[in-house]
Parts: structure tokens; C-alpha cells; sequence
């Protein structure tokens, strides 16, 4: 969690006071190795911002969050951190949800203010076991906003399975900020290379069961800082969250993700 921290951090600061000045070379994507993508062809992503806390350059986007329901959307627990946030969520005045705006710096799609928080207090912030949050919007986000979490056993979490990953994160891993939406393309990896990545150390562990590992094998493609929270998804189905991992699109360090089947069962479960 130390990296993901550091890295939450330097977000926070870079967002808060810098102008997202650079933009990304054409060959860099969201996420690291994508592309452009239109919002419609994804309509359950939405970006969690404060303008009061990251600045309103890019509408005060500093995660990635999920629809699973009208009124519900996933995110990752350590992008409401103190850490991050600057206060206790619950401080944050202007914490909300932008749905259906593709690209930030225009005012198309819905800004929803968020009317509960429900971070997971399993969440580890050592290992990131269990990283994720729950969101309850003020009002409801259209019917076709929402995306349904592949439940456990569910064929898209075999390893081998194409899966993308959508994002307005770092493009180039030197905090080059998307305006637009990008997503990139990567694969299902098994849990043993995860494990073999990240036995342990102050970046996480990988637990297999409630994370899920995926990437290239040749690195390149991956998610980056500013996309934790948002969704990974395979065969139309939600099967992870952006949460941590070393760096990104680095050659033997895949991108770790909450895996979504987890999820949905601690909601079920009455959290
Ligand atoms: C982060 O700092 C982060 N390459 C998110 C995803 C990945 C690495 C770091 C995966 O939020």
C-alpha cells in the first residue's frame, strides 16, 4: 500500500495546484498502452470528484468508480482514504459522481452528489486486501448505466480472458493526467504470477480469492495512478476494480484488481 499511497499522494498534490499541462503522447493510453474510448460504449463509468480538494481542470476527477446499481457505485476504498481526500470523506463538501461525460473538460452527462459512503472496514492498507467502497448516489443514474458484477466462478475470471479497463489515470506513469477517457486492453493473468510478483512487500500482497491479477505479459498495457477504483470488465461483465500494483505497464508486475465476485458477495452479504 506504501506505493499506492505515495503515489495517491503526489496525485492530490499535482491535481490541487498544477494545471494537468502535458498532454499524452499519442501512443499512451489510460491507462497505460490504450485508447480513446466514448463514453456511450461505456456508460457505468463515472469519475469521483472534488473540485474543492483536486481542482476543476478536469472536473475535480481523481478516481474511477462503477455503477452495479441505479443508485450504487463501486469504487476503490483507499481512493477515500484521509490520505487522499485531505479530510474524512464525509468532510468533503462537494464529493460527487460524474456520469455520461466522457471527456472532462466539457459539460455533457450528469454531476450526482453522493448521499452515503460505505468504505469496507476490512479494507487492509497494508496488504489493500478488500479495496473497495460503496457509494450511494442522491439521485438515480438512467437504467443502462449500470453493469452487472460477474458472479464467483463465472467464466470471464479464467486466466487467458481478454478484459478492459477504462480510466481518466495516468497515461504515461510521469503524471500525465486524461482529460478523455481511455481504456487498454489486457488479459485475465493467472493468480500464480501475481503471487509470484508480489509475495509481499510495502507495496501489497496478492491474496488470490478477493484480487484478481491482470496485465500483459510483456508489460505495456496496464492501469496507472488516477484509474484506481474503476472498472475492469471481460465478456460484459464487471470482474475487477482498479487497486494497486508496482508501477504501471511494468514487465513482471501486473496490475492488481479487487476482484468483483468478492464484492458482491460482501454486499449480499449485508456488507
Ligand atoms: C495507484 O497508485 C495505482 N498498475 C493503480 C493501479 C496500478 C498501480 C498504481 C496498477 O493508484
Amino acid at each position: 500500500m506504501r506505493r499506492t499511497f505515495a503515489r495517491a499522494l503526489a496525485l492530490a498534490a499535482t491535481a490541487a495546484v498544477i494545471p494537468l499541462a502535458s498532454p499524452a503522447p499519442a501512443t499512451a493510453g489510460v491507462v497505460i498502452g490504450g485508447y480513446p474510448v466514448d463514453i456511450a460504449e461505456a456508460p457505468w463509468m463515472v469519475a469521483l470528484s472534488s473540485r474543492d480538494r483536486f481542482g476543476g481542470t478536469r472536473a475535480g476527477q481523481f478516481c474511477g468508480g462503477v455503477a452495479i446499481g441505479r443508485e450504487t457505485v463501486l469504487t476503490a476504498a483507499h481512493c477515500l482514504g484521509e490520505e487522499v481526500l485531505g479530510a474524512p470523506p464525509r468532510k468533503v463538501r462537494d464529493l460527487r459522481i460524474v456520469a455520461g461525460r466522457g471527456d472532462l473538460r466539457a459539460d455533457g452527462g450528469k454531476e450526482i452528489a453522493v448521499r452515503d459512503i460505505w468504505i469496507n472496514p476490512r479494507h487492509d492498507a497494508y496488504t489493500n486486501a478488500g479495496d473497495f467502497a460503496v457509494l450511494t448516489l442522491s439521485e438515480p443514474l438512467d437504467a443502462g448505466s449500470v453493469i452487472r458484477p460477474a458472479g464467483a466462478g463465472d467464466a470471464a475470471y479464467k486466466p487467458g480472458t481478454g478484459a478492459v479497463v477504462y480510466g481518466w489515470g495516468d497515461t504515461t506513469g510521469n503524471g500525465d493526467y486524461a482529460s478523455s477517457l481511455r481504456a487498454s486492453h489486457v488479459r485475465v493473468l493467472s493468480d500464480a504470477v501475481c503471487e509470484e510478483a508480489y509475495p509481499g512487500s510495502a507495496d501489497g500482497t496478492y491474496l488470490a480469492g478477493s484480487m484478481l491479477c491482470a496485465g500483459e505479459t510483456g508489460g505495456g498495457r496496464d492501469a496507472c495512478q488516477g484509474d484506481s477504483g474503476g472498472p475492469l470488465v471481460a465478456q460484459g461483465r464487471l470482474i475487477g476494480l482498479v487497486s494497486w500494483g508496482s508501477g504501471c505497464g511494468r514487465v513482471g508486475s501486473p496490475g492488481v484488481y479487487t476482484r468483483a465476485s468478492g464484492v458482491a458477495t460482501a454486499l449480499g452479504a449485508g456488507r
